[in-house]
């Protein structure tokens, strides 16, 4: 196939409705880690701990939900199962759960009561549930599949509206030495016709994992990937040199996507990245850590949410069922600072002009602001909706004596990408793309 031509199929992979959800609606949630763990200062339990260490003496799933609130999240994604295989609800299935907690003498639901709260203060609702189990007898069996079905049907049948199902890549031995071979095809039909708007997280698509566990995602961000990668997803569109025969893995040094990776592809597919991260180094409570600070958090933000991935933050309860106080502070902080820094856009009723006269694929976007103004960031975003298609752009300030002084070159844009820069005082900025797969798409500037 001509190249020009794959470019411009690659640019037209589009986005489902669930994944367009996450990146224009909720691009910024919480992961909440609690489960056994939190009471043995681990990270992964074994499944042999006694349920009746789970006790949150003060539960407060209003204080979490208020705290993620306040740092702009739009949703929580609660750990119903870890590893451990400890269930946070009322299950059938297993006494490894809620009903051998002191907690509510045995008749606590935890995922009731983040569910609910969410509810009450318009936050998504979301699980984690393991497929790894290290309690489970039936682990390693085809039994293990029933078993996992059910627990997924009971979650996503009991507690109303679900926008997102985590399932982790995890896959180790279970309590009799075995391993699992997950049905998730099955899986998937169960969201597909439980909670047809769930987006689904998972190692091979739909939303993909970005690579890392330190919300450090690479610069360049396609959504548009080697089916190789993402098999989950429908291909859109044949791969150039179908005649390759290349694996793909997660590596977070690589920019998936790019020209280099898709070109030996049989086929591409829309496969936006989650950057995930815990605000401490732990996905689970220890009391002698304590969290990143809000540079490192703020920074992470740009380079997610604001680099075409959504942005997953975990923040874990502490024994006692609450957030810790330097976290809740933590991410109030975080809230304000974002809403600072991104809560004026400057070129709001500027005018903007498309000049196209390095072609069409090449235009240049002229803002003028209204006055001199002093610049941190511009936003761009693609209209994602319709694909991903520039991969190089510059940025340029205009100055006093009316030269364009370059402050920024860029890679991809996506959903949305923040650029910063060196505090500028100016009245028009110019961005000018460089190398696009075709003709750009943008659904907005904005300059803060
Ligand atoms: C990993 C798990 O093993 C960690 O415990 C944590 O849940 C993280 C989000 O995913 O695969």
């Amino acid at each position: 196939m001509e190249l020009k031509k794959f470019l411009q199929n690659a640019a037209h992979v589009k986005p489902t409705t669930n994944q367009l959800q996450m990146l224009r609606e909720t691009p910024f949630y919480a992961f909440v880690h609690f489960s056994p763990n939190t009471y043995t200062n681990l990270e992964w339990g074994d499944g042999t701990e006694d349920p009746a260490i789970f006790n949150p003496t003060e539960l407060d799933c209003e204080q979490w939900v208020k705290a993620i609130k306040s740092a702009g999240m739009k949703g929580v994604v609660l750990t119903a199962k870890h590893h451990d295989g400890f269930c946070l609800w009322q299950t059938k299935y297993t006494e490894h759960s809620m009903k051998n907690s002191p907690y509510k003498n045995g008749k606590g639901d935890i995922v009731k009561e983040t569910a609910d709260a969410c509810k009450k203060h318009g936050l998504k609702f979301g699980f984690y549930l393991s497929p790894w189990d290290r309690n489970s007898k039936l682990y390693g069996s085809d039994e293990y599949n029933t078993y996992y079905k059910n627990q997924l049907t009971e979650l996503l049948t009991n507690y109303g509206e679900i926008f997102y199902v985590w399932f982790d890549g995890a896959c180790g031995e279970g309590p009799n030495g075995k391993k699992q071979v997950y049905d998730f095809k099955g899986y998937i039909e169960l969201i597909e016709k439980y909670q047809p708007n769930a987006a689904i997280f998972h190692d091979t698509g739909i939303i993909r994992w970005c690579g890392n566990e330190a919300g450090a995602a690479p610069y360049a961000q396609w959504a548009v990937v080697p089916v190789e990668l993402c098999s989950m997803n429908k291909p859109q569109t044949q791969g150039a040199l179908v005649e390759g025969d290349l694996s793909f893995s997660y590596n977070s040094d690589i920019a998936i996507g790019s020209l280099e990776t898709i070109i030996y592809s049989k086929g591409l597919v829309f496969a936006p990245a989650e950057t995930d991260m815990s605000i401490r180094p732990g996905w689970f409570y220890h009391e002698d850590e304590k969290p990143h600070s809000l540079e490192r958090l703020f920074n992470t933000y740009i380079n997610s949410v604001g680099n075409n991935t959504t942005f997953n933050l975990n923040i874990p309860p502490m024994p006692n069922g609450k957030f810790n106080d330097e976290d809740v502070k933590r991410l109030l902080e975080l809230g304000e600072m974002l809403e600072n820094e991104f809560g004026t856009n400057l070129a709001e009723n500027c005018e903007i002009e498309t000049l196209t006269g390095y072609g069409e694929t090449q235009p240049e976007y002229i803002i003028k602001l209204n006055g001199v103004k002093k610049v941190k960031y511009v936003e761009l975003a693609e209209r994602i909706s319709e694909g991903q298609r520039i991969s190089n752009f510059a940025i340029f300030t205009k100055n006093k004596d009316g030269y364009y002084n370059k402050a920024a070159q860029s890679t991809t844009v996506g959903s949305r990408k923040i650029v910063k820069i060196t505090l500028t005082e100016t009245d028009e900025i110019k961005i000018r793309i460089m190398a696009s797969r075709d003709v750009p798409d943008m659904e907005w500037i904005k300059v803060y």
